[in-house]
């Protein structure tokens, strides 16, 4: 039968994980949303088959009906919904950030060491995107030589109110640094940021950043991370080997020629880039509880992406690079690792 599964959180994102539940993903029904907005909630779960709606999350990861939860709630919300998630042994799929700080993220690492199986998967969706994956394959395949040089550019359309330099970090660029641990294969050793305040947010706050990052093989990444703009919603990645390079190219819209002029449409925000990436990241989620496959990526990757965020927020601190301690992974996160269940 299909998983029933409990969204919690039915904002963009939540909503979003909903409908694609509800109408793309084989193997799973929405059983549940949970949301403190009643409203948007009550017609999420009407446009999702009629699903039961929840005031409160922890109930409704606590109710019977649900046997498997997506988090797409407030970042601050994510570790402890998680801990009762693992408490209760349901799989979760938890929005990126796993959770608001590298303590807060060992803590799930540690639960599910003492549980002995792996139950998060994290919403690094870009793993799922067709152009990411397509430039981690000629990466891996040995055909552009040695990987040496990870290059990304997180471009949002406009900054959201109040955020600060350490929002950026945790929130946006956590994308960036997942993807180059996962490109390159490889940790981090060393961070180093340099900012700018551009438009708009809270004085002496960083709104664009520019990442450089040192692996333990001496391997470099450069990331480029700016959530504000103006012009739209742009990501992209080159692996840069020693014979060659592998990047993405932009969104596949139609070039439309003009009154003497090209144009070509840029997404407006993460949901219209990455829709096909997140249905897929969905129905590999629930093949995974389904065929007792392990969740990927899964909380140690969750946590390792912290840990380097935490050294880009030291370094914005300290105008220094800063040195990243990734302590030994668990051997139940080694690439065989424990299954869901
Ligand atoms: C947002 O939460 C996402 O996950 C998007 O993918 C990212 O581009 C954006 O910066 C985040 O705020």
């Amino acid at each position: 039968g299909r998983i029933p599964v409990g969204v919690v959180g039915t904002g963009g994102m939540g909503g979003m994980h909903a409908h694609c539940l509800h109408r793309k993903v084989a193997g799973a029904r929405v059983a549940a949303v949970s949301d403190v907005d009643a409203d948007r909630a009550g017609k999420v779960a009407r446009e999702c088959g009629g699903a039961a709606v929840f005031g409160d999350a922890v109930e409704m990861i606590r109710d019977e009906r649900v046997e498997a939860v997506v988090i797409a709630s407030p970042d601050p919300t994510h570790a402890e919904l998680v801990l009762e998630c693992l408490r209760l042994g349901k799989p979760v799929l938890c929005e990126k950030p796993l959770a608001t700080s590298p303590e807060e993220a060992l803590g799930i690492v540690e639960a599910e060491v003492e549980a002995g199986q792996k139950l998060v998967q994290v919403g690094f969706m870009r793993r799922y995107d067709p152009q990411h994956v397509d430039v981690k394959n000629v990466a891996a395949s040995g055909d552009i030589g040695e990987p040496v040089l990870f290059k990304g550019w997180h471009r949002n359309a406009q900054i959201p109110p109040g955020v600060d330099s350490e929002w950026v970090v945790i929130n946006a660029a956590i994308h960036d640094l997942d993807s180059a641990r996962w490109m390159l294969d490889a940790e981090v050793e060393e961070v180093f940021v340099r900012g700018l305040n551009t438009t708009g947010s809270p004085e002496g706050e960083f709104d664009l950043q520019l990442i450089q990052l040192t692996f333990a093989d001496g391997r470099l990444a450069t990331i480029e991370v700016n959530v504000d703009a103006g012009f739209g919603y742009e990501v992209g990645v080159e692996v840069v080997g020693v014979n060659g390079t592998a990047h993405t190219a932009p969104p596949s819209g139609a070039t439309v020629r003009l009154n003497r002029g090209f144009t070509q449409k840029v997404d407006g925000d993460w949901l219209d880039r990455f829709e096909p990436a997140y249905t897929i990241e969905l129905q590999e989620w629930v093949e995974s509880i389904d065929g007792g496959r392990p969740p990927t990526p899964d909380a140690w990757d969750g946590y390792a992406s912290l840990v380097v965020a935490g050294a880009c927020i030291a370094s914005i601190r300290s105008g220094n690079p800063e040195g990243v301690a990734v302590p030994e992974k668990p051997a139940l996160y080694e690439k065989e690792g424990s299954v869901a269940r």
